[in-house]
């Protein structure tokens, strides 16, 4: 377990071909996987930085088209957006229905200070999202957290959701109601593996369900007990069960406490999402998410996955010739993400060095003769980015000048010819300038043929 953790560190510090964590810009975790219009989006919650305990107040949305460039979108909610909330934001999962997005989330309900489960709705992705009900969507005697949802073939939506129970409820077609009772799920031996000594929790689940379909076939996979967390699955030919324990998904790796997955086919594959400490400061309330591809046995069963580096190989290129965010990266070191009114999200560079990779940039036949990016610095000292090829030190395309705008909220464009570029290449963009923080702004760039 040790020896794993140390490769996946290992891989960060050398950023060989570091693909996992997929955010370096700050710490999230609770993936929660949603595909739509050819497009993977990924809802987290957020961890703050330096936390000592689980400090979480918005959740984050992240999307890719490749597997390995992904792109920040910032926070698309708030607890503070849920009157009746009054903090913990955790683990949060989106679906679609009739083109309309459904949010559900738990919080801690102001008026008893127990968990509770709202719902937003949105008319994108991205939100923004609203809460149309006012109130919990469900609240039990205890542990409402961790909220799945799945929609089956037939239409008939569900929400699992729990801690140290599990429970579920269908919801009606509107997705913001439940139909009927809230069901306790039976935990049994048979169900979700046996744990000794801990009356109230009889097997081996733990919390974060996640609710999945695969030839006729439901999985429920979830993060097992006792702490350190494991995940497990289980599988049903229905999907209320009865649950049959099929084992270990991932071992208690990651150097943190808890982990949370999250499942989802994309393009004809099929990805594990889940959660670790493996960004510099990592730990168990400063956690980062992960992705591992899940190749199914034949027979239907889930084979034991480990952390590694990530997906090797994208599955689509970077256009370079259109508006691309900095915020859309494969990789980077020393950069934060934040946002404001003026670009929305947007990276600043913590020191000299700092360097941000964009994987598989095709360039095609004719070539790129001239680079514009929006940026802008505070410092008086000279800051410069370098846009290079294939390594944070390969082919130097050019240098930009930084400007000194004066802060996060003025910006310029900036335009400088480059040598004629041809072909798929990954993109560096290397800051450099004499010890600072928040050394440079970066908000987009795009190539002209
Ligand atoms: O992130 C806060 C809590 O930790 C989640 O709700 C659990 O699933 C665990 O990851």
């Amino acid at each position: 377990m040790k020896l794993i953790l140390a490769n996946v560190l290992l891989a960060v510090a050398s950023n060989a071909v570091c693909q996992n964590p997929i955010v370096q810009t700050m710490y999230t975790a609770d993936p929660a996987p949603m595909v739509y219009n050819d497009r993977l989006y990924l809802y987290t919650s957020h961890d703050e930085d330096n936390a000592t305990w689980f400090t979480m107040d918005n959740w984050k949305l992240y999307s890719t088209a490749d597997m390995v460039n992904w792109t920040d979108h910032g926070v698309v909610m708030s607890y503070a957006d849920f009157d009746w909330a009054s903090g913990d934001a955790w683990a949060p999962q989106c679906i679609e229905r009739d083109g309309k997005f459904y949010f559900y989330v738990p919080m801690t309900a102001r008026e008893n200070g127990r968990p509770a489960i709202g719902v937003a709705v949105g008319d994108s992705p991205y939100g923004p999202f609203y809460d149309p009900i006012g109130k919990p969507l469900v609240q039990t005697d205890w542990g409402d957290i961790d909220p799945t949802v799945f929609i089956d073939d037939d239409g008939q939506a569900y929400l699992y959701w729990g801690n140290p129970k599990l429970y579920y409820a269908k919801l009606n077609e509107d997705m913001i109601s439940i139909q009927g009772d809230v069901v306790a799920v039976p935990m049994t031996e048979a169900s979700f593996g046996k744990r000794e000594g801990d009356a109230g929790r009889p097997t081996l689940y733990e919390e974060g369900p996640w609710l999945y379909k695969r030839n006729n076939l439901y999985y429920l996979f979830w993060p097992g007990g006792p702490l350190p967390e494991f995940i497990g699955y289980s599988t049903a030919t229905s999907p209320t069960g009865p649950w049959k324990n099929g084992g270990v998904v991932m071992s208690r790796e990651g150097g943190v406490f808890t982990n949370h997955p999250g499942v989802i086919d994309f393009k004809g594959k099929t990805y594990f999402f889940y959660h670790n400490g493996a960004l510099p400061g990592g730990g168990g309330f400063n956690r980062s998410v992960c992705v591992e591809e899940l190749v199914f046995n034949k027979d239907g069963s889930v084979p034991e996955l480990k952390m590694t580096e990530g997906i090797k190989k994208g599955i689509a290129t970077v256009n370079p010739y259109v508006k691309n965010e900095a915020e859309t990266m494969a990789w980077s070191e020393g950069f934060k993400s934040s946002q404001n009114k003026e670009v929305g999200v947007f990276l600043t560079a913590q020191h000299s060095g700092a360097f941000v990779k964009v994987r598989d940039v095709d360039f095609r036949q004719k070539g790129a003769k001239k680079l514009t990016t929006r940026i802008g610095t505070t410092h008086n000292d000279p800051v410069a980015m370098e846009v290079r090829l294939d390594a944070a030190d390969g082919q130097l395309l050019g240098t930009v000048k930084v400007p000194r705008t004066g802060g996060d909220n003025r910006w310029r464009l900036m335009e400088m010819d480059v040598p004629q570029v041809t072909g798929t290449h990954d993109l560096y963009f290397v800051v450099k300038g004499k010890p600072a923080t928040n050394l440079m702004y970066f908000d987009y760039w795009k190539f002209n043929e």
